[in-house]
């Protein structure tokens, strides 16, 4: 049987690996949210700056609900395996960084002593949209949320991301060690201010004495993060068996391209990032925006559009004629919302981002990527889409979106077959779509979600009609039907623009 990846030595020579000794470097990171993202980025980035100029800078992952990770990383002293796919050539790389891999519910007393310590001085977080509990009108928490509910309650045993790191901000100040950096890797606009928002509300609410505190020491740059990560499967176990000849339970695939871009606001130091590849930025903004309306925003929009067509990966959406005249269409109409992005020419990297959901190695899958839309449709969909409207811009692009993601929630293909929504609202989802299939009914039902659809939109007829018509056709004559349809009009418009100039 081929024996488990646990260390370095006995790997063949195509395999690349750490430069230098894992063993011999500390712990300086605490990671929440030890998923396959975190694994493809962060870490991958640390190792590499840990090669470069070395540093106690190793992390400890931990995932505050499933116990998998750490399951798969802790029998394999936290090595494991990333596969890079570009559309030219696969590698296997080995990644040294992670020190430790815990689980809250398993090894409470250990992520908390590991919180406190004072060798720990950067907490990093990839705990998805969803993950923080946060209410996007205030910007303070969500009572609401299960995790920040149940942490005001009892926060002496935290379960979410703000009762936990108030938690560890109290331990640290009545211990007298000073603050981490908290470091927000989630796909959110402004996403460290967004963090240190909901922590200076929960501890508030809290009644920990802290907030002013948190307010004023604790250092949350904002950071932009990319590389298109899709969930293992047995596929990317047997492909990491076959290239470094060892089991790799922790294994994941991604792609080549990788994006890190960060506020370089460090109090407490940081690796040598910046000897990886890392880019440091005044303001991450402009960035964060352009990646959010464009690579996610398209994104969504063709995983509702694409999954029900059938296509069960992005590549075989980005093979669909029209579906792909749609994607680009959508790449213009988002990069029209963005002011000028200094370096970057958006034409160029809008026929990037082409390429990589064109990457034919990857099996990133629509139904992942659509996940989670009530978390996701604001800052990809809505906020470039009030911007389109503000600016005397065409909405088509993002009123198709929506309309897709709306019909999505019905929860049924056009043959009948049911699939799992996969949104932390899904009760509310249901009981709107339970009540009336009828397009006028759902969009009023969906666009009255509170919290959801900026007033901007909600008090638009002209949006609201556009919504409706697409969501009608589709409901009508089929959601195929619907995307012939909107890509051959996106065509005739495209081709009016180009005559239009020419
Ligand atoms: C995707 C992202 O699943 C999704 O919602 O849009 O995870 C996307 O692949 C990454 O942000 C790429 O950096």
């Amino acid at each position: 049987m081929t024996p488990r990846l646990d260390g370095l030595s006995g790997l063949p020579g195509g395999v690349d690996r750490p430069s230098y000794d894992p063993e011999a470097h500390g712990t300086g990171i605490v990671h929440l949210g030890l998923g396959a993202f975190h694994k493809a980025h962060q870490a991958a980035y640390t190792d590499a700056a840990l090669g470069a100029r070395g540093g106690d800078w190793r992390i400890a992952g931990i995932s505050l609900r499933s116990s998998d990770p750490a399951a798969q990383l802790s029998p394999q002293n936290c090595y494991y395996t990333v596969i890079e796919r570009s559309a030219e050539r696969s590698r296997a790389r080995v990644i040294g960084s992670i020190a430790a891999a815990l689980h809250l519910g398993t090894d409470r007393l250990r992520v908390e002593a590991a919180l406190r310590a004072p060798e720990t001085r950067i907490v990093s977080l990839t705990v998805t949209e969803k993950g923080y509990g946060i209410d996007r009108s205030t910007g303070g928490v969500d009572s609401t949320h299960p995790a920040v509910s149940r942490d005001l309650e009892n926060p002496n045993a935290p379960v979410g991301v703000a009762g936990l790191l108030v938690q560890a901000l109290a331990a640290r100040y009545a211990a007298g060690v000073s603050p981490f950096t908290l470091l927000c890797c989630d796909n959110l606009p402004e996403n460290g201010s967004m963090l240190r928002g909901l922590l200076i509300d929960f501890a508030r609410r809290a009644a920990s004495g802290l907030a002013d505190r948190i307010a004023a020491e604790v250092a949350f740059p904002s950071t932009l993060v990319d590389r298109i990560t899709p969930a293992a499967t047995d596929a990317t176990f047997a492909a990491v068996e076959k290239m470094t000849g060892r089991r790799d339970l922790a294994a994941i695939e991604t792609e080549a391209f990788s994006q890190w871009v960060v506020e370089d606001r460090f109090p407490t130091g940081r690796p040598a990032w910046d000897e990886a590849g890392v880019l440091f930025a005044d303001d991450v903004r402009p960035y964060e925006e352009m990646k959010l309306r464009m690579l996610n925003g398209a994104h969504s929009m063709l995983a509702y559009a694409g999954f029900l067509c059938g296509c069960r990966h992005v590549v075989d959406v980005m093979r669909d004629k029209a579906l792909n005249a749609l994607v680009r269409r959508h790449l213009s109409a988002a990069a029209a919302t963005l002011p000028p992005v200094a370096g970057v020419d958006l034409g160029e990297y809008a026929e990037s981002l082409v390429s990589r959901f064109c990457n034919p190695h990857l099996r990133h899958e629509t139904h992942q990527i659509a996940m989670d839309g009530t978390e996701k449709l604001p800052q990809r969909i809505l906020a470039p889409a009030v911007a389109s409207l503000d600016s005397g811009q065409s909405p088509d692009s993002f009123a198709f979106a929506a309309a897709a993601w709306m019909r999505y929630c019905l929860g049924r293909m056009d043959g009948d077959a049911r699939y799992n929504l996969r949104d932390p609202r899904e009760a509310e989802l249901a009981a709107i779509a339970g009540r009336s299939a009828q397009a006028e009914d759902l969009v009023h039902g969906l666009m009255g979600l509170p919290g959801l659809f900026p007033n901007g939109l909600r008090n638009n007829e002209a949006w609201i009609a556009s919504v409706s018509g697409r969501l009608r056709l589709m409901l009508e004559e089929g959601v195929r039907r619907a995307v012939d349809v909107e890509a051959s009009e996106a065509v005739m418009d495209a081709d009016g623009i180009s005559s239009a100039n020419g």
